[in-house]
């Protein structure tokens, strides 16, 4: 994330000169190059329970790998956690089901796909765009408080996302090589939630084609999407079939946060 003017700016005080207490409290984490300070991360994760706080007191360690200027908070949320965010999202699909949409060139898309908040993600032949109605003509279900709070933990903003968009992936599941640019303002970042099996999850450049790094992601990881990265191409190989036992019947829910206007 670029950090300076602009919305980009994480408002907690501390974030480049924590206070003692702040450090010595959560001594032992592993901090990222950008991002809020723990200390404001735990008074936002405060109702996902279990993130912080471990049985002996001491805390416990969070990487956060940088790859391509993505930060990668590695298992960011807690298998407690995971089940919370599933169990709202489950209730968001109930209302909002998913559909496959078609790309403009009419090839139907192998992820499964809706959305929460003011406004969701589509495609048809007409091209890409977010609209304010799931295909059913109904509105989309409001995004859940405890997606919400890892945008809050994570960003600091106060501008909110405006859509969620979730991704499901079977085990033969994928998409290409994108830039997520649907969106009116990239100085905001994309905030990414992985839950369920494994994702092979490709990082490349600006610019299409060229050099790319991947990494996969597990159940929990959060991947913040911002600043001089915010339209790195970006796009998931595959997905490791029966890798977590998140979901009953196995694959991925990803969950991307945008603000669009
Ligand atoms: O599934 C993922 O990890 C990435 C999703 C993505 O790139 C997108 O929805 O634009």
């Amino acid at each position: 994330m670029t950090r300076g003017a602009g919305p980009l700016r994480h408002p907690c005080p501390d974030l480049f000169t924590p206070k003692a207490g702040c450090l010595q409290r959560f001594e032992g984490y592993i901090r990222s190059s950008s991002g809020p300070c723990n200390r404001c991360m735990r008074k936002e994760l405060e109702n996902l329970r279990g993130f912080f706080d471990n049985k002996d007191g001491k805390g416990k360690y969070m990487t956060v790998l940088r790859l391509r200027g993505f930060d990668i908070y590695k298992a960011f949320l807690d298998p407690v956690a995971q089940q919370a965010v599933l169990g709202d999202i489950r209730s968001v699909v109930k209302k909002a089901p998913f559909f496959r949409p078609e790309t403009p060139g009419g090839k139907k898309m192998s992820v499964r796909m809706t959305s929460a908040g003011q406004y969701g993600w589509f495609s048809d032949a007409d091209g890409y765009r977010y609209a304010d109605q799931h295909p059913n003509g109904t509105a989309w279900p409001a995004i859940p408080e405890t997606v919400l709070s890892i945008w809050n933990a994570l960003t600091g903003l106060e501008r909110k996302p405006e859509c969620c968009l979730i991704n499901y992936y079977a085990s033969d599941a994928k998409m290409g090589m994108h830039q997520d640019r649907d969106e009116a303002d990239f100085r905001w970042p994309v905030v990414s939630v992985s839950l369920g099996d494994e994702a092979l999850f490709r990082i490349g450049g600006q610019k299409r084609g060229g050099k790319t790094d991947s990494l996969w992601l597990q159940s929990g990881d959060v991947v913040v999407m911002g600043g001089e990265a915010r339209l790195n191409h970006h796009g998931v190989d595959r997905v490791r079939a029966g890798s977590s036992k998140l979901l009953p019947k196995g694959g991925r829910i990803n969950l991307t946060m945008r603000v669009v206007k």
